[in-house]
């Protein structure tokens, strides 16, 4: 038998464990520099202790031995120790170059012991699983709270590094391939295409584990994505599992792991840290008390997969094993088609339903003004008016930069980074809509969530149609199919049924696409044009959906609902009144979504009785002087415009202080200068804004992230909004430190430590303390202490900040501390970073420093902190008090 079969039917028969943490055993082994390097990298120009992974080359023995005390302990999959070895991650380390090696290196070393156990005890086969980490960059968020449409990384970079890991895990003997600790999405997704990919060139089916990780109690993902949009995003190759680890421990993963069992018909997996880090950073969990806690997770038959991540040993690995002995695998559900999709949130579309609004306004061919906004670059505007359609019930929203004038790539590009930095219009799936497909894939590569294509059609022939079907099923995106063939457009009943069954048949049987993912579109086409072949066109479309529906099973039905009515462009009060009348026979008739503008949606029985009737006979085709009478009433009716009225925003109406609040949570840039600029007459000065009513703001920014009210991508909007607010004051500082009013607040160093590549908290920390007029010198990511040090008294400066998020930071930092001391300095250093606590900087870093050490628990303390430190008369006071 060979491997993969016997996986599963290992699965089928009990709950699998999973090995545990390996960077923490590897610690234990107090490696040197000199171990690292091995004769191999002798003279390596660069450090390369902490780069675990490069020890399967330098120090197999040792990787060999954990996997074998993991084996030893009743692991059933060892992970390879690969967590790192991708080409974004390595690029800190100068070793892209090794990546295929490292990853080689692991899977056999993996492999061999494996299948020594194996073949000792060959009741109990052992499996390999390669392990696939998330990179240090996320595709889906900017780095750069100034530029939200930048990207550290793109879509591409993430495939190409992810298809040389997997070469190197699959060509090693890797049987299943683990993507884990996801927290951007996009990243995971780049990572399945890669895999479908290498599974097409070796024309083999490989086994593969997704595996997320919700760090914040707002219960989402760290890109913001709930655990259901997660899983419909990740859903559309047969997973071997879909699952969390790392986290916050079993207790806290327990409803997200339920809800996953309950929403996908995949095996579970489940391998979470051992509790909580305390405030040293290490994890306080027992064998026994994780065994308790995981065995909620068993008892409650919730998983199929059940390990260790950060703080596990292969102590408690042999009791969580012990338990998983005894327990009952979870039995995934059986598949049910349904159209799932989702932005930040997800989205089913079904006759629970009803019928799905699909905003039409951010298109440049169907909107004047909107085409305007892109081609004179206001963006801001223009997303403005993807959230007006958000606010008006839209519950996805159409994107096309279709124009002669536009470059539609890069405006699909652009606008899409844009809009997914506003969580309040991400929330909802995004429609791509494009006629060329090389701006469609250009979408697609900007989305975490389960997009939809609009649209694909046979009308270039049967090949290039299942070439971008296949392409858009390796992102995992729902699709429109348009009734279009090689002859053109399909108008009546018989063609349009003959083509959408044509284009069916080809895209379920050669294709292999979910049909509960395919969506026809029939054409709405216009009618009341006073041309007699087009009478009948909303009937045949009507028709239609019945037909679909009883035929093409699981396939859904949407169109472009405003072009029924371009004979009466100018009279929305007909338009309107054609639209409702048309989606009242089409959704009965079983339409799921459409194109709208879903703020100008008429109410079917608030149509007036004669209007109505008129209408009717126009949309189905009840008398041959239809048009004409309808024609004849609309000229005497006063076209009353745009009537959506502008609702007053009650917010408004609330104190200065309270809308400069409301801004910040919000996230809502529109009125915030107007309203810091009102701030700053009442204030008198404009750092009393800042000191005032904005850290007012941004208190309860961070008070309601504590309590997971608020998720990161939302608090990095906050910070944006701050820095335009502080942009309008920063002129009139400037005027009053001249006038002597205010000194100059200070010029600080900030770094992550060496072997940490965490910075998104530290990159927050300098925006929000530039925006209070400090000056930030960031030499950024993994930096070694003597390079902090020389900086930091070549340039002078007040403080010295040091960021990091994994545990080993806290004995770097702690090596900074005893090296400024060393070296006589008396500048206050800062401690930040998550797994930092006031007790461990008071403990272990203050002692071995004589200048002040302030542990900042976040952004937004780190600018009361540096005042009070700067301040010349409070600064002793508070440093004793510190
Ligand atoms: N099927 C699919 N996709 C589509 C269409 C379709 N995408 C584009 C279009 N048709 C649907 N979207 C619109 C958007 C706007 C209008 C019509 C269809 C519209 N705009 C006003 C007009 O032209 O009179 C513009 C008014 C203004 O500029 O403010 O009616 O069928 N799959």
């Amino acid at each position: 038998m060979q491997n993969s079969a016997k996986l599963y039917k290992a699965l089928d028969e009990r709950v699998l464990v999973l090995d545990g943490a390996m960077g923490s055993l590897i610690q234990a082994y107090k490696l040197t520099e000199e171990d690292f390097r091995g004769e191999r990298f002798r003279n390596f120009h660069k450090d390369v202790k902490g780069n675990n992974d490069l020890l399967c080359i330098t120090k197999p023995e040792v990787i060999r031995e954990i996997h074998g005390r993991y084996l030893d302990a009743g692991a059933d999959i060892i992970e390879t120790d690969t967590f790192n070895a991708n080409g974004i991650s390595m690029e800190d380390y100068d070793m892209v170059q090794y990546v295929y090696e490292m990853n080689l290196a692991a899977a056999r070393i993996a492999r061999g012991i494996a299948d020594e156990y194996s073949a000792r005890n060959p009741e109990k086969f052992r499996f390999v699983a390669g392990s696939i980490g998330p990179t240090n960059k996320t595709a889906s968020m900017s780095p750069d709270v100034e530029d939200p449409a930048f990207r550290a990384v793109s879509f591409d970079d993430v495939v190409t590094a992810y298809t040389q890991q997997i070469k190197g895990l699959l060509d090693g003997g890797a049987d299943i391939l683990l993507v884990e600790t996801i927290f951007d999405t996009l990243n995971a997704k780049a990572a399945l295409y890669a895999v479908q990919q290498e599974a097409e060139l070796r024309n083999i089916k490989i086994p593969v584990m997704v595996s997320g990780t919700v760090t914040d109690r707002s219960g989402r993902t760290l890109s913001g994505q709930t655990v259901e949009a997660f899983i419909n995003s990740l859903s559309h190759i047969d997973l071997l599992s879909i699952g969390l680890n790392c986290s916050t421990g079993a207790r806290d993963m327990l409803p997200h792991i339920q809800e996953m069992a309950e929403k996908t018909g995949f095996r579970i997996s489940a391998y979470p840290n051992a509790g909580m880090p305390n405030q040293f950073g290490e994890y306080d969990e027992t064998p026994d008390m994780m065994a308790d806690e995981v065995g909620t997770l068993l008892d409650g038959r919730h998983v199929n997969i059940i390990g260790g991540c950060c703080g596990t040993t292969p102590e408690h690995i042999r009791k969580i094993a012990e338990r998983a002995q005894h327990a009952h695998n979870h039995k995934p559900a059986k598949p049910d088609p349904k159209t799932k999709l989702s932005g930040l949130e997800a989205l089913e579309i079904s006759a629970r339903n009803n019928f799905i609004n699909i905003g039409e306004r951010t298109n440049v061919a169907g909107s004047i003004k909107f085409a305007k906004l892109i081609r004179d670059k206001k963006y801001e505007e223009a997303l403005q008016i993807a959230r007006k359609q958000v606010e008006g019930g839209a519950q996805i929203i159409d994107v096309c930069m279709d124009d002669a004038m536009l470059d539609a790539e890069a405006e699909m590009v652009n606008f899409l980074n844009l809009l997914v930095s506003e969580p309040d219009i991400a929330r909802v799936p995004v429609m791509i809509d494009s006629s060329k497909f090389s701006v469609i894939q250009a979408g697609l590569r900007c989305l975490q969530g389960k997009a939809v294509v609009n649209s694909i059609s046979l009308k270039e022939g049967e090949a290039n149609f299942i070439a971008q079907a296949k392409e858009i099923k390796r992102f995992g995106a729902a699709v429109v199919v348009m009734a279009f063939d090689e002859e053109g457009q399909a108008a009546d009943f018989q063609k349009k049924t003959a083509v959408c069954k044509r284009a069916y048949d080809i895209l379920t049987q050669k294709v292999n696409f979910p049909a509960e993912d395919i969506i026809f579109d029939p054409n709405i086409l216009t009618v009341a044009t006073g041309i007699e072949e087009h009478n009948n066109y909303a009937v045949d479309f009507i028709e239609t959906i019945k037909w679909i529906k009883q035929n093409l099973s699981h396939a859904k039905i949407s169109g472009g609902v405003s072009n029924l009515s371009f004979s009466f462009r100018g009279n929305n009060t007909v338009r309107e009144a054609m639209h409702s009348v048309f989606l009242y026979h089409a959704v009965k008739a079983g339409m799921d979504m459409g194109i709208v503008n879903p703020e100008m949606l008429q109410v079917y029985d608030d149509i007036p009785k004669d209007l109505l009737e008129l209408i009717e006979d126009v949309v189905l085709n009840r008398r041959p002087d239809a048009t004409e009478r309808l024609i004849t009433f609309a000229e005497n009716i006063k076209t009353s415009g745009d009537k959506t009225e502008v609702k007053k925003d009650e917010w408004r109406n609330g104190t200065v202080e309270e809308r400069l609040a409301y801004s910040l949570i919000k996230g809502f840039t529109e009125h915030v200068e107007a309203d810091t600029e009102e701030a700053r007459k009442k204030y008198v000065f404009a750092l009393k804004v800042i000191e005032g009513p904005l850290m007012d703001g941004m208190n309860r920014v961070g008070e309601l992230f504590g309590e997971g009210k608020m998720f990161l991508p939302q608090v990095v909007k906050s910070a944006r909004v701050m820095k335009k607010a502080v942009a309008v004051l920063l002129p009139f500082i400037e005027e009053e430190n001249k006038a002597g009013e205010t000194s100059s607040a200070g010029k600080i160093l900030l770094a992550t430590v060496k072997g940490d590549v965490h910075d998104i908290g530290k990159n927050i920390v300098g925006v929000v303390l530039q925006c209070n007029n400090f000056e930030i010198i960031d030499l950024g990511v993994m930096v070694p202490t003597e390079k902090i040090l020389d900086e930091a008294q070549r340039l002078n400066v007040d403080a010295v900040g040091l960021s990091g998020l994994i545990t080993p930071s806290l004995e770097e930092m702690t090596a900074v501390a005893k090296a400024m001391e060393k070296r006589g300095m008396k500048i206050p250093l800062l401690i930040g970073g998550a797994t930092t606590s006031k007790v461990h900087t008071a403990v272990k870093i203050a002692t071995f420093y004589s200048g002040a050490v302030v542990h900042v628990l976040d952004a937004s303390k780190s600018v009361n902190v540096s005042k009070n430190l700067f301040n010349k008369d409070i600064n002793s006071e508070y440093i004793a008090q510190n």
